[in-house]
């Protein structure tokens, strides 16, 4: 499993030097709707992406943001979101990422999280503690409710921020302080290495979360994913230390 990590991780820094070397240029959008922007970018760091892991693996399938690869019945499937928090970069909000993760028969088994800006990674596989930038980590231990510090994503179409909207009205005066801070990957990396108690979000795909779901899980916390039966390919997640009672 060791050399399916390995090259998630080799990818996602090329990935993200990528888009850290273009952090300051301009941006050539794709598409722009109310509350979400498409960026050139997004689509060449997945190519980028998609060669360097087919290179290794040919017969591999991959499910990305930016359009799929291969057959998706394959049992080796890489799921793929080449730059998480596209708004925040197309603003110069040094809040993104390159998320990767790596699914054999239905399972996610292994996945890494790279934020290019701060130079930090996060790499788990399925059975083994995950690392951050090398070092062990695991999820907080808050039980609390009113001391704990959680996200709540609101996601991108009109429909979804309704959606979210009630939850963070809710438990913005349960916890002690709510975040929204436009990267679900990051969220879910933040969750596990402790930074966070617990991240939300209804109307989230699947390229968000994959990779977070294996490093929460590996890092002792709980990740709780349904489909949404009016959006397809959209989830409700709520992942959490696993010992903090939501009240949701
Ligand atoms: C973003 C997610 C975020 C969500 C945004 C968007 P993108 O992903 O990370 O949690 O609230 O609407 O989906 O589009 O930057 O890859």
């Amino acid at each position: 499993m060791k050399h399916y990590v390995d090259a998630a991780e080799k990818a996602a820094r090329a990935a993200g030097d990528l888009l850290r070397k273009n952090f300051h240029q301009s941006k050539r959008v794709n598409a722009a709707e109310a509350h979400d922007i498409k960026l050139e970018i997004d689509v060449t760091a997945q190519d980028l992406i998609t060669r360097s892991l087919l290179k290794e693996f040919p017969q591999h399938a991959l499910y990305g943001e930016e359009g799929i690869v291969g057959d998706q019945l394959s049992e080796h499937q890489w799921i793929v979101d080449p730059l998480d928090g596209t708004v925040n970069y197309f603003y110069g909000i040094p809040h993104f990422c390159v998320s990767i993760a790596f699914r054999f028969q239905g399972e996610i088994i292994a996945g890494v999280i790279y934020d290019p800006m701060r130079d930090e990674m996060w790499c788990g596989q399925k059975g083994e503690k995950p690392r951050l930038n090398g070092h062990h980590f695991r999820v907080s231990e808050r039980a609390e409710l009113g001391e704990a510090v959680i996200s709540i994503g609101l996601s991108k179409t009109g429909e979804m921020i309704d959606s979210n909207l009630p939850l963070f009205g809710e438990m913005v005066h349960r916890v002690r302080k709510c975040r929204v801070l436009g990267s679900a990957a990051l969220d879910m990396a933040y969750v596990a290495c402790g930074r966070f108690d617990a991240y939300i979000e209804r109307g989230i795909s699947l390229w968000d979360i994959a990779a977070g779901w294996l490093l929460i899980e590996s890092a002792g916390g709980k990740v709780d994913l349904r489909p949404r039966e009016d959006m397809k390919d959209k989830y409700s997640i709520v992942a959490s230390n696993g010992v903090i009672d939501l009240k949701l």
